[in-house]
């Protein structure tokens, strides 16, 4: 439970943008990539993706109190805005090879979706919506004020 306890504490330093092994064919049939037990730093326990989401809209808007997560996008490109109560960061994904893995006690703004894009999202647990503050300022308080 690591992350409960870790989950006020954590920084927007601790979010990680890592490399997913790509396998580029000999032969020219394009590219796979592979996300196996120990590419997280987590074993994962639901996977979910958005799509068809408009270029105007925004996703998320909200922390998790224990969820970490690893946010891919497999076909074209958004923003992640995060904030740690103190700081924020804004990371521009549109690589199927890199994840951006988010820690517990993170705030997460999903915007700016490219026409097609798919966001894959492999997460540590079940969905559980008492593990989400979906309030800022309940956040700010929950992360010391
Ligand atoms: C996150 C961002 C990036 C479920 O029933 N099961 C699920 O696994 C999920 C993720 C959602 N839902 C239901 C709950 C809501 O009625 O689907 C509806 C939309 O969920 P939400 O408003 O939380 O969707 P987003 O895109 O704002 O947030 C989601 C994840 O919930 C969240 O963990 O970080 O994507």
């Amino acid at each position: 439970m690591a992350g409960i306890t870790n989950a006020n504490l954590n920084s927007i330093d601790k979010v990680e943008l890592i490399n997913i092994p790509k396998i580029s064919d000999p032969e020219g049939r394009g590219n796979l990539s592979v996300i196996e037990n120990n590419t997280l730093p987590f074993e994962v326990r639901r996977v979910y993706y958005l799509y068809d989401v408009p270029s105007d809209a925004s996703r998320g808007g909200h922390a998790h109190i224990a969820l970490e997560q690893c946010l891919v996008a497999v076909s074209g490109s958004f923003d992640v805005v995060l904030h740690d109560g103190k700081n924020k960061k804004i990371i521009h994904l549109n690589k199927p090879n890199k994840g951006l893995v988010i820690p517990s006690g993170i705030w997460r703004e999903l915007e700016n979706f490219s026409s097609g894009s798919v966001c894959l999202a492999l997460v540590s647990a079940v969905y559980d919506e008492s593990d989400y503050i979906r309030n800022f300022e309940s956040f700010k308080l929950f992360k010391g004020g």
